[in-house]
């Protein structure tokens, strides 16, 4: 049984690598909903509905878990998806919450995503369950998505949109900066240079992996084989830019079912 994984795009990716990483015995089945991304500018209706197909398609292949690797789409749909599934679903914002807390010094933490997870409140949610005490700091980022699915995560042009996004940020005291969407990771060293090195970045994939290795390890289901697993990558969009994009990003060939 596999992992299956999914997100509006590409965004997911920076999540899977990360299961690969630390998992490297486990088979991941991913889904990017790329013809539809982004979700950010989309109605909770709309991004409950389109995570409520994905989730049905992929338990066409019996997978052992569940995981939604994109914030908005954890935001407004896992509770729903939760009571509706048989088998464990788990989504990044409580681990990337969990992970900013243990992070923190000054108990000032940055939120930066799409206009629908900061619209949502679920980290200052998250984060305060922890912490009730920290300062939450929440900034909309919708220039950065586009720029990671055509690709441009390495461009010039990233570095200048990047920093003009994170601008309200710059005056701010904060010590740890949440990527409050998965597609972040991808733009991760332009973050660095832009909010300088003083600002620790929080990527939920690490601390989402370790959830999910936690979980299989208490349900007796990590895979014990030692045979080399063969992941399947599916995509609503154009294969190509999902293929070149997940092969520079996981450094591996894949190969991508349309
Ligand atoms: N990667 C998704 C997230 O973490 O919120 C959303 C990207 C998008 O579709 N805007």
């Amino acid at each position: 049984q596999a992992i299956a994984i999914l997100d509006s795009g590409v965004g997911g990716l920076t999540v899977a690598k990360e299961v690969m990483r630390q998992l490297p015995r486990e088979r991941v089945l991913y889904f990017g909903d790329t013809a539809r991304a982004p979700y950010g500018p989309r109605s909770k209706e709309e991004v409950a509905l389109f995570t409520r197909q994905i989730v049905d398609y992929l338990l066409q292949f019996d997978p052992k878990m569940i995981v939604i690797a994109c914030n908005t789409a954890t935001a407004v749909a896992i509770e729903a998806i939760r009571t509706n599934v048989s088998v464990p679903v788990l989504g990044v914002i409580t681990p990337g919450a969990r992970a900013a807390i243990k992070q923190t010094k000054n108990g000032q933490i940055g939120v930066i995503g799409t206009e629908g997870t900061i619209r949502s409140g679920a980290y200052v949610t998250a984060l305060r369950r922890i912490s009730p005490g920290v300062k939450v700091v929440s900034l909309a980022c919708p220039t950065l998505v586009p720029l990671v699915e055509k690709g441009m995560f390495r461009s010039e042009e990233a570095s200048d949109v990047v920093c003009e996004a994170l601008r309200p940020l710059r005056n701010e005291t904060i010590d740890t900066l949440i990527l409050g969407c998965t597609h972040y990771p991808f733009l991760a060293d332009r973050i660095k240079r832009c909010m300088g090195e003083d600002v620790a970045l929080i990527s939920s994939a690490d601390q989402t992996a370790r959830d999910i290795s936690t979980l299989l390890s208490h349900t007796g289901q990590l895979e014990s084989s030692n045979e080399v697993p063969v992941h399947r990558f599916f995509c609503s969009g154009d294969p190509r830019t999902f293929q070149w994009i997940a092969q520079d990003w996981l450094n591996e060939q894949i190969h991508v079912t349309p």
